[in-house]
């Protein structure tokens, strides 16, 4: 096929003329890996990528969050650069990652994964190449689990809550919205400093992606079991997940969350009228608790649906804010790279 590069040498024939094309300088990659006390699992997460990318344009960073055993020494040693978070958590470690690597490595793609040998380097490698191909901006490694690897109640847990975020966020066609695998281009960081720092941070960058017009796509990789031990508490994590979901849902579609909570009170104040005005037919006798109930559900209702016109008019205004220029978008997202000159 034209315009497909080859890498490595090529097989050519003594007649053959020079092909047209030179071979592609690919884009520059950042890998991104958190680490807390990953002394198990990190190097060999380091020598799977460096083996996967190797003849690519790529640098790897570990981003440390206070390890107290041998992350760090481990980790430089295997070839990466090491640098320590800025605050803690998950959420920070990557932010802190993705904005280093964005402004002082100058990466044009960035790609994270976790340190403890869950994620197949070479399910990496194609993430990464959907998005150099133009296909994506934003790709997620969808987690294909066998038994072992995460229990029954972290798979059915993860189905549940990317199932409620990708509602919740009027995502569609995503079914790993959690995936510690996930690559994107650099640019989605440029103007956003990411709010979380804990484990709702993949909530937040993929409604940021959604909202500046992204390509999101998400590709099956294996999920080996993990090196080492986890530092996530699936309940508390998944509870996060969706309360961050809610507060992205609160700025982004205020209407329809307060409009929708409002609405429900406004239909039980009704409710408790009709059964007020039931009694009243009946016995002639007001019963003054459901009246009490009816106008308090109604006055709550009304104040929710106001709330939410007045937030909805704040969002508007302040909206613009929130993109990257359009300009700098076209360039980078909208065109495909072999239309590129
Ligand atoms: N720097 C940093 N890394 C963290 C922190 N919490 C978790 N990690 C790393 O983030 C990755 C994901 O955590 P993990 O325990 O594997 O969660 P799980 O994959 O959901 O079980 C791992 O590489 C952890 O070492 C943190 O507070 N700071
Ligand atoms: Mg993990």
């Amino acid at each position: 096929m034209q315009g497909e590069e080859q890498f490595g040498p090529t097989s050519r024939s003594p007649g053959d003329r020079p092909r047209a094309r030179t071979r592609r300088i690919r884009e520059r990659l950042v890998v991104v890996i958190p680490a807390l006390d990953e002394e198990v699992g990190i190097a060999r997460t380091i020598y799977d990528i460096k083996r996967s990318f190797a003849g690519t344009n790529f640098k790897i960073l570990v981003v440390d969050g206070g390890s107290t055993d041998q992350t760090v020494s481990v980790a430089s040693k295997a070839g990466a650069t090491v640098i320590p978070q800025r605050q803690s958590g998950y959420g920070d470690a990557l932010s802190t990652g993705f904005h280093y690597g964005y402004h002082y490595l100058r990466a044009d793609i960035l790609l994270t994964l976790d340190a403890d040998g869950t994620y197949d380097a070479h399910d990496a490698r194609t993430i990464v190449d959907r998005i150099e191909a133009g296909e994506v901006d934003y790709a997620i490694g969808r987690r294909r689990a066998n038994q072992e690897s995460m229990t029954l109640f972290r798979k059915y847990g993860n189905i549940l809550i990317s199932w409620a975020t990708c509602r919740l966020l009027r995502l569609k066609g995503i079914k790993d919205t959690q995936s510690g695998l996930m690559a994107f281009r650099s640019y989605l960081i440029r103007q956003e400093d990411l709010l979380t720092t804990g484990w709702g941070i993949n909530t937040e960058m993929l409604k940021l992606a959604k909202e500046l017009g992204l390509r999101i796509g998400e590709y099956d990789t294996k999920y080996y079991a993990r090196l080492g031990k986890s530092k996530l508490n699936p309940v508390l994590s998944g509870a996060v997940d969706i309360a961050i979901a809610l507060r992205l849902m609160r700025d982004t579609e205020p209407l329809l969350m307060f409009g929708f909570g409002g609405g429900m009170m406004m239909a039980i104040g009704v409710g408790f009228g009709i059964v007020d005005l039931f009694i009243w037919s009946q016995t002639h006798l007001v019963s003054v608790a459901y009246t009490v109930l009816s106008a308090l559900a109604l006055m709550v209702g009304l104040q929710l649906v106001s709330l939410g016109l007045v937030a909805e008019m704040l969002k508007t205004r302040l909206r613009k804010r929130r993109y990257v220029s359009p300009k700098l978008f076209e360039r980078h997202a909208r065109i495909p790279r072999h239309l590129k000159s």
